[in-house]
């Protein structure tokens, strides 16, 4: 009996130590600096905290006798309603756009009241923990409260250089004299003078953007590490999403299309604009429907990648592209894991691109573009195709501009291909016959003509005679091998055009 309370004890105090070890270490932290802590200053700290952790045990118990002591306790409404409201304004962290004299009926204009919210949510300021130059608002909400708001001019933070605040809940609509160059959000720097970045982790979440067929939905401006999620974008004219210098916007879990359609629109051949156009490096669209638009992303800058896209946004064979990679020799982009739904892909002289593991429907395909003739370091693997048996190709050639001349590490392999016509850098052929020469032709696998850079072979024969051969002749992308005696075999070719700065 003796012992087990000993134990109690012994585990309550362990209990109190790991307590107040939390307690000092958040406190610690706060301050920013922990390592300039002495352990004495660490111990008084904590006797500090003990004592005040005792004294906060005894008010408690004081308070609660009060109440027990009372016959009724006090009832919520007993306390004054202005109170409530006096302490809730003294510490507006939330903006409600409707106190600020915004319609959330959509009528009239609330561009002004929406203004004012933002910028009064800029008003306030946390710690310095972001980048220099931006400050840290705290992350202050402009609550949309679910209404539909009328705007005729963009929605901007008052001047760059914030950070930390979030916009969400509701929708944007552009009114009709809404400049046709300008985005219902616009994280821009305006005309003020600019810091390094104009804006970090702002977040703009569970919101429909209607354009109103004017200008676009959100432009990002040289700004670090922006959410962009669940937003439905809609009836743009330029742009969707545009984002320019910075890095690390984040854009998941969005719809973005020019029209309102479930595929198949008979307006499909007039859809225009672009859904997402990335000028910019570091960032990532996962988990994003693309359903109209003549381009689905435009990609311009570097290390960006993509994860779950399903674009059906205007089909190739209307004109349209689902995502264009437009960084002729520096490509450095992941495309994963994505649905390219009746339109494809166009990369302009690919260096170090990777698509893999995605699904190519309706004789969608992969444009390889020449601009300096070449491509460098790409991936095209373990990807699913599946077309109309009209024999369209699933990777192809522009080679308008001139032929892809530096080709080295390019490996299409592995993509399981059905009704349209499998394309690779690697080939195997096997041929059977009773002569003394050998051929294949892989012109119909091989991706680039007359490009064969290793060639591996055996010749297999049961008879009697064991013929001398030799590979004779590799041009055109057609391969000879010959023996110097007559004999019936089968010769099995594996050629690649993969190159390989490892090969000597
Ligand atoms: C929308 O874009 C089209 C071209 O794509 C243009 O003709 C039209 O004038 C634009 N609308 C507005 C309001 O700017
Ligand atoms: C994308 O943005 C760049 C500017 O950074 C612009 O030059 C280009 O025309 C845009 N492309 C599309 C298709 O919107
Ligand atoms: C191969 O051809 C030679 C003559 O050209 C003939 O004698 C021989 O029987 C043939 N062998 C087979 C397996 O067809
Ligand atoms: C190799 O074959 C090509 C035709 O494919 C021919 O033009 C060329 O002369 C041949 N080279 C040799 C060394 O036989
Ligand atoms: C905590 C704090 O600084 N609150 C201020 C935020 O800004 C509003 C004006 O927009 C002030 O009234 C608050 O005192």
């Amino acid at each position: 009996m003796a012992r087990n309370n000993a134990a109690t004890l012994v585990f309550f105090i362990l209990g109190l130590a790991t307590l107040l070890q939390i307690h000092v270490s958040a406190h610690n932290s706060r301050l920013g600096r922990p390592d300039q802590f002495s352990s004495s200053a660490i111990y008084h700290e904590q006797v500090r905290h003990l004592e005040s952790f005792k004294a906060s045990l005894v008010r408690r118990d004081h308070h609660h006798h009060k109440v027990s002591g009372s016959a009724i306790p006090p009832s919520p409404s007993s306390v004054p309603l202005g109170a409530i409201e006096a302490a809730a304004a003294s510490t507006p962290h939330v903006y409600r756009v409707t106190n600020y004299g915004a319609d959330p009926s959509g009528k009239s204009d609330s561009s002004e009241a929406l203004n004012k919210a933002i910028s009064d949510a800029c008003k306030n300021s946390s710690d310095g923990v972001l980048m220099s130059g931006i400050t840290n608002l705290g992350g202050p909400q402009i609550d949309l409260e679910g209404g539909t708001y009328l705007i005729s001019k963009p929605l901007r933070l008052p001047a760059p250089g914030f950070g930390n605040l979030l916009i969400h809940g509701g929708s944007l609509r552009a009114s009709d004299d809404f400049p046709a160059n300008g985005y219902l959000i616009e994280l821009s720097p305006g005309s003020g003078p600019a810091p390094a970045y104009n804006y970090e982790y702002i977040t703009l979440r569970d919101m429909l953007l209607d354009s109103n067929y004017r200008g676009g939905g959100i432009s990002v401006i040289n700004s670090l590490r922006t959410s962009i999620d669940n937003c439905f974008i809609t009836h743009f004219n330029t742009t969707g999403i545009f984002v320019q210098g910075g890095h690390e916007t984040y854009i998941r879990n969005c719809f973005l299309g020019q029209h309102i359609t479930a595929g198949g629109d008979p307006g499909e051949k007039a859809f225009s604009g672009t859904a997402i156009n990335l000028s910019s490096n570091d960032n990532a669209v996962t988990d994003v429907v693309i359903f109209s638009a003549a381009v689905g992303i435009m990609v311009s800058g570097q290390a960006n990648t993509f994860n779950g896209v399903h674009c059906y946004n205007k089909a190739t064979g209307f004109g349209g592209t689902g995502i264009y990679l437009k960084l002729p020799g520096l490509t450095q982009t992941r495309i994963v894991n994505s649905y390219m739904d009746y339109t494809g892909i166009v990369a302009e002289d690919p260096v170090q691109l990777i698509i893999s593991s995605s699904f190519f429907l309706g004789d969608a395909f992969i444009l390889l573009k020449s601009v300096n003739g070449v491509a460098n370091g790409v991936n095209i693997v373990d990807n699913m195709f599946s077309g109309s048996d009209s024999g369209v190709e699933i990777v192809q050639l522009d080679q308008s501009e001139g032929p892809f001349q530096k080709v080295d590490q390019v490996v299409v392999d592995r993509n399981n291909v059905n009704g349209m016509k499998v394309k690779a850098t690697v080939a195997r052929g096997e041929v059977q016959g009773n002569g003394s020469t050998w051929a294949i032709d892989f012109n119909p696998v091989l991706l680039f003509p007359n490009m064969i850079k290793h060639v591996q072979y055996s010749l297999s024969t049961a008879d009697s005679a064991l013929p001398t051969h030799a590979l004779r002749n590799v041009s055109d992308n057609r391969v000879v091998i010959q023996s110097d005696v007559h004999v019936p075999a089968n010769v099995f070719i594996t050629v690649d055009q993969w190159g390989s700065s490892f090969s000597t």
